[in-house]
């Protein structure tokens, strides 16, 4: 760890509880320095904060412009921009300010590898720990995936495997890689940043001190216009360092042209699933990873939870839950990737971001669809289909859909939007559409 970035800093200021702030103010209290340590939450009742540690003051409610002021050292939640006006303030004084992301690249002294993108981050994050883990290494792995990076310091681990969110790379300069993946870019967070370029440049950061940028050949954002590690390309069609190759009939992942796995071995189902796996394969191998142990778990891994999982199978009526899909290039990703024989019932709606949902019509256009609009937003889905039907919770759609099932026919909650109008996490709203399935199925 590196002492000297704490010589000169005896306050430090934690914006946002929840899990984040609540990591840091745990790894602040136990550095060797004594600091004064004060949490800001805007929210009034901000959860976790019944577990600060007693000297800890708790401002909730509002902001403190004088405590941000007088701080030494702000470290922000993801969820907070940098735009807000209180930061903007603090910025303009001269009081630096970070994320937990920065604070974990100040200390931390083993490889890391961290992946970003508009979808796929978690399922890649996952499933590198899982296939590092299974090549014989102890691996950490958090960040946006739901495990703050600050509470893997507190176990040792020969490498570390971080999701990184566009919001938590905006406060991270610091960050040593020894791989990087910016998986895709798709429309998402419009409520947050300034159009598109404004969001890709908050996710290019993940390259500024990577040993290894892995981008992606059939989505061209995801290329740096400057960088000073070795690119490395993957794609599903083009010929990469990392693709599929068909050898005698059969399609292979492919590392500089050695076949490492069938694409018909993997469970993930999907092709964008294939593109996960062939990024996984790339982070490692460029990591200095012989994977070679770990083949297997890449064939056997199933996905994570809330990630298009099929969570009742009754009467030959699959029910689906892609909670995790909230934004459109996710939902369409799920479409894709959908072997349908009745009717799809599709659930949609929650908080929108800004964002536009036109794409989704000319696929929905050819699906056999009843589209199921829900929400905040719901009534912008609307004129995406003819069957559009406007609901104003979940509940209330499976009781109208119910009846109407037949054999073949598939109930999917991919809703392109967050959760939060109706639920705390998308976890939670994936939690009750599986509770229903499975009572109604
Ligand atoms: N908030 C306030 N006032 C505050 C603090 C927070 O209004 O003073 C609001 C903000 O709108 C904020 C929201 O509360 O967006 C959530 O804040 P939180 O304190 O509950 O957040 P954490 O529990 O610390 O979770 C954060 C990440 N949340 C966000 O970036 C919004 C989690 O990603 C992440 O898993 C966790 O840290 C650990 O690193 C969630 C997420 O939605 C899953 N991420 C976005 C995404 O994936 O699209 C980027
Ligand atoms: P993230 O952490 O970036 O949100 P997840 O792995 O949790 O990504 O997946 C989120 C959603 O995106 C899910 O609905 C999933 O089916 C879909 N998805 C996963 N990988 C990809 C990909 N490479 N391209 C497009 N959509 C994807």
């Amino acid at each position: 760890m590196t002492m000297d970035r704490w010589q000169n800093i005896h306050s430090v200021v934690v914006v946002g509880l929840g899990i984040t702030g609540l990591s840091v103010v745990k790894y602040l209290a136990n550095l060797p320095q004594a600091l004064t340590i004060k949490v800001i939450d805007t929210r009034e009742n901000p959860p976790g904060k019944d577990e600060l540690p007693v000297d800890v003051q708790l401002h909730s409610g509002s902001w403190n412009q004088a405590w941000l002021l007088e701080a030494d050292l702000v470290v922000a939640n993801p969820g907070i921009a940098l735009t807000t006006p209180e930061i903007q303030r603090t910025l303009d004084a001269g009081v630096k300010v970070v994320g937990d992301i920065e604070l974990f690249a100040w200390h931390v002294d083993k490889p890391v590898i961290a992946i970003t993108g508009s979808n796929g981050k978690s399922t890649v994050t996952d499933l590198t720990g899982v296939v590092a883990q299974a090549s014989g290494l102890t691996v950490g792995v958090g960040g946006n995936i739901g495990v703050p990076a600050l509470d893997l310091l507190a176990q040792d681990a020969d490498l570390y495997v971080l999701e990184l969110s566009s919001f938590q790379l905006e406060t991270t300069s610091s960050l040593q890689l020894s791989a990087a993946a910016f998986l895709n870019l798709s429309e998402d967070h419009m409520d947050r940043y300034d159009g598109m370029d404004d969001y890709r440049d908050a996710k290019l950061r993940i390259f500024d001190h990577a040993e290894a940028c892995i981008v992606n050949a059939d989505d061209k954002p995801t290329y740096p216009e400057q960088y000073s590690g070795k690119l490395v390309e993957f794609s599903l069609g083009q010929e990469t360092a990392f693709t599929v190759q068909v050898l005698d009939g059969r399609e292979f992942l492919c590392a500089y042209g050695e076949p490492i796995v069938a694409s018909d071995e993997l469970t993930l189902v999907g092709r964008h699933n294939v593109a996960n796996a062939l990024v996984v394969l790339a982070l490692l191998h460029e990591a200095g990873i012989d994977v070679a142990q770990g083949v297997d778990a890449l064939k056997s891994y199933n996905g994570l939870t809330h990630r298009c999982q099929v969570v009742a199978d009754n009467h030959d009526v699959k029910w689906v839950n892609d909670s995790k899909a909230t934004n459109v290039a996710s939902t369409l990703a799920a479409l894709s990737g959908l072997s349908l024989q009745g009717r799809l019932y599709l659930l949609v709606g929650g908080v929108g971001k800004g964002a536009d949902f036109s794409e989704l019509a000319p696929v929905l256009a050819d699906l056999n669809v009843q589209l199921c609009c829900f929400g905040e937003d719901g009534s912008e889905f609307m004129p995406l289909h003819t069957s559009a039907k406007l609901f104003d919770t979940m509940e209330e759609i499976i009781l109208w859909v119910k009846p109407q099932l037949n054999p073949g026919d598939m109930v999917l909650l991919s809703p392109a939007c967050a959760s939060f109008d109706q639920f705390n996490n998308f976890m939670a709203r994936g939690d009750v559409f599986t509770e229903l399935a499975k009572y109604y199925a």
